[in-house]
């Protein structure tokens, strides 16, 4: 590999200097004009790590989500679609931070050299962007980093962020048993409607969905995927909106799941009718929230991540009693603190099913619900899915049924397993897994709304001097710096019915976080302001 080639290229993507970046929760995240040096290098990372791992193709992909419009990001994903490797972050915090072409060129081939990666083997990326129009410059710096350092590069263009994690990986499992489907974008729609299809074994689905697309790559792609659905096979009923994606400034703005979310009401234009079913992507698609105004009390309800996972969890246990596997596999639910008190109540004592809890971060839930055959994992924002183990997946293939129901249910879980995207939260996938459960169940939103009642929590932000002072233990659940701070939340958190509270730094803003909930709305507002009080 030829240095000179490298700091040739660097030249032409500078790094905007003074001021430290670092690889969080969603890769770098920020202002796009500061961006096109850190794809650059983030391409040159990509390059070892391609080559660490035998050739096997890695994906970036460049979005900024749910933020505005203006802000972009850049993210890398490993050989089976999941995120890339925690250990790995700090290079790529290293590479980026170098202060000069020189000292970048350096650090890659140090690096190369103390990771032990042989820089004449080939390698691979792919890449993907959402709408935002400063991804053109971006994937562009990643392609200089590509042809720079010899490694193939394969622009797949606007994407969802599930898509690219699907992608990624397709072309790793070609032509192997393990092969996770056709290596093209119609590849993803052609599993995700036979799929569908299939799990839901001739039941229709009553009523229409309409979905807030928040002006996003989620939209055209939506509308890609209905172009092959057929209606008739299930009655399924899909009105897009918010899908206008030629106008950039209206990305996210007043619609889309982390609106929805965290305003807690409807976007307000198209406004949903009383007894609609809606539900909100968000900008890169891999958000789902669904609500509705209930037609009996004319409030606003919002099924977020907590209620998707355990509608999830119940059907899919359900279906173990049905198919006789109940015993034979392990399925459990994975939360972070933010998951509603009562959502968790549910699910350990009516579902009865165990629930895990890590840190913020859909790594970290990823990485959990592994542990299970079956593992279940939704942050609260809507962002999950469920993964099935490869031996739960044959198990459904092999087992002989013993009754026509058993084949039934063997048969919708084998469905569930390829209708549900394995590598990441996909909204387009969760949603239609949402609406093939409602159908089985024969549940409107009203039956799915009385399952359990969400404790009222309140979520704020707060500014503080440095978040980095605080430091969690117990899945961040409790401070472990500064001293005597969670003693101090601790005894505020005795005063309240059913309460509970904590206080976090946000892994991507520069702020802390305070959760509280408790029995009574006044008393969950009231706590959230006394911690926050004690964390200023
Ligand atoms: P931080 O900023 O660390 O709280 C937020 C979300 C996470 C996750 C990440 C990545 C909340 C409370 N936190 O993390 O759930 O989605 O962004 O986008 O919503
Ligand atoms: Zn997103």
């Amino acid at each position: 590999m030829d240095r000179n080639a490298i700091i040739e290229a660097s030249k032409k993507h500078d790094i905007v200097p003074g001021k430290p970046y670092k690889y969080g929760t969603a890769g770098f995240r920020m202002a796009a004009d500061l961006l096109e040096g850190v794809t650059f290098r983030v391409g040159l990372l990509s390059a070892l790590r391609t080559r660490k791992l035998g050739g096997q193709a890695i994906g970036v992909m460049v979005t900024a989500s749910h933020n505005p419009a203006k802000d972009n990001g850049v993210k890398i994903v490993d050989p089976m679609g999941d995120m890339l490797e925690q250990e790995w972050e700090v290079f790529a915090t290293d590479l980026v931070n170098c202060s000069s072409h020189e000292v970048l060129a350096d650090t890659f081939f140090k690096l190369a050299d103390q990771l032990k990666v042989d820089l004449s083997s080939s390698g691979k990326v792919i890449a993907g962007r959402d709408t935002r129009p400063s991804g053109i410059t971006l994937v562009q710096a990643l392609s200089d980093a590509c042809a720079a350092t010899n490694t193939a590069y394969v622009d797949y263009k606007i994407l969802t962020t599930p898509q690219l994690h699907y992608l990624t990986r397709c072309v790793n499992t070609e032509g192997l048993p393990s092969s996770y489907g056709e290596t093209s974008e119609a590849g993803y729609y052609k599993k995700l409607n036979s799929a569908f299809e299939r799990a839901m074994r001739g039941k229709r689905i009553s009523g229409s969905v309409t979905v807030d697309c928040a002006n996003g790559v989620g939209g055209p792609k939506l509308n890609e995927l209905l172009k092959i659905v057929d209606p008739s096979k299930t009655g399924i009923d899909c009105k897009v909106v918010n899908d206008d994606v030629l106008k950039p400034e209206i990305l996210n703005l007043d619609c889309g799941a982390d609106f929805v979310k965290t305003r807690q009401r409807a976007p307000p234009n198209p406004k949903p009718q009383p007894g609609d079913r809606w539900c909100s992507l968000d900008g890169d698609a891999d958000r789902l929230i669904y609500y509705w105004v209930d037609p009996d009390t004319s409030s606003f309800f919002m099924f977020d991540g907590d209620r998707i996972a355990t509608l999830a969890a119940s059907f899919i246990a359900d279906l173990f009693r049905a198919a006789g596997l109940e015993g034979e596999l392990r399925i459990g639910v994975v939360q972070t603190a933010y998951a509603n008190g009562a959502s968790t109540k549910y699910i350990e004592k009516h579902l009865q099913l165990p629930v895990v809890c890590t840190p913020t971060g859909v790594k970290h839930l990823h990485h959990a619900a592994c542990n299970f055959d079956i593992g279940v994992y939704f942050e609260a924002n809507g962002h999950g899915t469920v993964l099935f183990s490869p031996d739960a997946m044959q198990l459904f293939a092999k087992k002989a049924p013993q009754s026509p129901a058993q084949k039934d249910a063997l048969e919708t879980l084998q469905a569930l397993g390829e209708l549900i995207n394995q590598t990441v939260g996909d909204a387009i996938s969760d949603m239609l897994m949402v609406e093939v459960i409602l159908a089985h169940k024969g549940w409107g939103l009203k039956d799915w709304a009385m399952t359990y009642q969400d404790l009222p929590n309140r979520l704020v932000r707060v500014e503080v001097g440095d978040k980095d002072l605080f430091q969690t233990t117990d899945a961040e659940r409790k401070l472990s710096h500064p001293a005597g701070a969670q003693d101090e939340i601790d005894q505020t958190v005795k005063k309240y019915t059913n309460a509970r509270s904590f206080a976090r730094a946000s892994g991507t803003e520069n702020a802390c976080r305070v959760y509280a909930e408790a029995a009574t709305r006044s008393e969950a507002d009231d706590l959230a302001n006394k911690v926050a009080l004690i964390v200023k």
